[in-house]
């Protein structure tokens, strides 16, 4: 990368780390970002002590493209933007950021794909790496850039990923040595426009891997199970299942979780003694344990670090009792299918809170778990009108419109009982209205947490 001209898109986390990680490599960056709001000072103050970094703000013109040697993308950028097809048409090379943190790696790479159970997986796994060496890192859509670490790898180092499928459309080498794929259910659709193209998205995670590599599925989704014939056949299938006992891979069995290969069985932990709730917690625990396991990681680790596991923020979060009422950040519930776990998790009468941001989702099979279960629905954000036309269609009329989430979280305080829980669990992406779904649950467990008893 020495003295290359490199072109950075995108002024968020990805991209600040992309950039710190080229000028520390020697590139000349620049850092472009259609938002011409953004604070450019500011941000060129980020590298200050740097002659090799300038920030272009607006539109990205041929004269910042002149001389381009690499052009590195955010995930959020659309690979189909007008400016994107105009960097492809010039012939610059377009890397997303997992390959640029890639092409400086030097350790080894479980990456983690899916739909749903990413972060709480990812977590899981970088745990149990904890509880084994000091040399390891938990990075990627999780909320840490693997660019930032990327180049502090050595060939000891272990790294959890969380890889989303807006990172694999722009990896051209990436190459884990253990992948997995947890689930594939409708997301996105506005970013890849059809399913096949989120799912193909998804399963790029494997395209690099050979035969010393393995990628680990959930057989007990039936359509990962049916594109898993898909898969480059030279990387070693293993799969995880609390529905059959795979030939090669994790499975339930009397209450505990084994591990077979190769033939031999090896049990690895006891179900009642894991903290975290709900069948889609079994999957991510299944999975944890199934890529940590061909990651080496020794069995007593393993299940020291499962028993002692208690979950991850914003998914089906605790925060507190107030007059007898339960309330739960599920922050994380971006998509339907997650949103629909959280509803089922809940094990009394629920007051929900739902709606933001609009990504072409159906909601059709959320609304239906709402029958015995959902007291009331309170709609915030862009989707509110579309969720609400979906209820009615499906004879659920317990609604109120709430002005922001401050406004939702007063209207469940009035409205819940004694006994019920209160449950953020949007089924929709934050953008509408916030930052991120952090800055959502965050903000959530702020109003929660000043609720007054009486
Ligand atoms: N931008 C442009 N032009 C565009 C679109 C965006 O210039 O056409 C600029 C924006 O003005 C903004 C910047 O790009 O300044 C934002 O880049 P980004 O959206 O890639 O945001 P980052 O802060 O870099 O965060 C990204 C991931 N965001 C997305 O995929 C949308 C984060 O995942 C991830 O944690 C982070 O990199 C670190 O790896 C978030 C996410 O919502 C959590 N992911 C989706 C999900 O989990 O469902 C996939």
């Amino acid at each position: 990368m020495k003295d290359k001209k490199v072109i950075v898109a995108g002024a968020g986390k990805s991209g600040l780390a992309s950039a710190g990680l080229l000028i520390r490599n020697g590139a000349n960056v620049i850092l472009y970002d259609g938002n011409t709001e953004l604070d450019k000072e500011a941000l060129r103050a980020t590298f200050s002590d740097s002659d090799n970094f300038e920030v272009e703000l607006g539109e990205l013109t041929d004269e910042i493209m002149e001389g381009a040697d690499l052009f590195v993308i955010s995930p959020g950028i659309a690979v189909d933007a007008p400016f994107v097809n105009k960097v492809r048409e010039k012939g610059i090379p377009i890397w997303g950021e997992i390959e640029l943190a890639y092409y400086f790696n030097k350790g080894t790479i479980a990456a983690i794909t899916g739909t749903n159970g990413k972060t709480t997986t990812t977590t899981l796994v970088g745990e149990i790496f904890k509880n084994y060496t000091d040399d390891y890192l938990v990075v990627g859509n999780i909320g840490l850039p693997f660019t930032r670490f990327a180049d502090s790898t050595n060939t000891n180092t272990i790294i959890a990923a969380e890889i989303s499928s807006f990172q694999l459309e722009t990896i051209h080498t990436f190459k884990p040595h253990v992948s997995a794929i947890l689930n594939l259910t409708p997301d996105h659709l506005n970013r890849h426009y059809t399913l096949d193209n989120y799912y193909n998205a998804k399963l790029r995670i494997t395209e690099n891997q050979t035969d010393s590599d393995y990628v680990i599925l959930n057989y007990d989704d039936p359509e990962l199970r049916e594109r898993a014939a898909s898969i480059n056949d030279k990387v070693r299938k293993v799969y995880f299942s609390h529905e059959i006992e795979p030939e090669e891979g994790a499975f339930t069995r009397d209450g505990h979780i084994y591990i077979k290969e190769a033939g031999d069985e090896e049990e690895i932990l006891d179900i009642d003694k894991i903290q975290i709730l709900g069948t889609h917690n079994l999957e991510n625990v299944l999975a944890a344990v199934t890529i940590a396991y061909y990651m080496k990681m020794p069995v007593e680790v393993i299940r020291d670090t499962v028993y002692n596991f208690k979950g991850v923020e914003h998914r089906i979060e605790y925060v507190r009792e107030v007059n007898g009422v339960k309330y739960y950040n599920d922050s994380k519930g971006t998509n339907p299918d997650a949103a629909i776990k959280a509803v089922q998790a809940m094990k009394t009468p629920t007051i929900l809170i739902g709606g933001g941001y609009d990504k072409d989702s159906d909601y059709d099979e959320w609304v239906e778990t709402f029958a015995g279960k959902v007291y009331l629905l309170v709609l915030i954000g862009a989707t509110a009108d579309k969720i609400e036309a979906c209820c009615k269609k499906h004879g659920f009329n317990q609604i109120i419109r709430a002005v922001d989430l401050r406004n939702a979280v007063e209207i469940c305080y009035e409205r819940a009982k004694p006994g019920f829980s209160v449950l953020l669990s949007p089924a929709c992406a934050s953008w509408d209205m916030f930052k991120s779904y952090e800055e959502r649950g965050t903000l959530f467990k702020v109003y929660v947490n000043g609720l007054e008893e009486n």
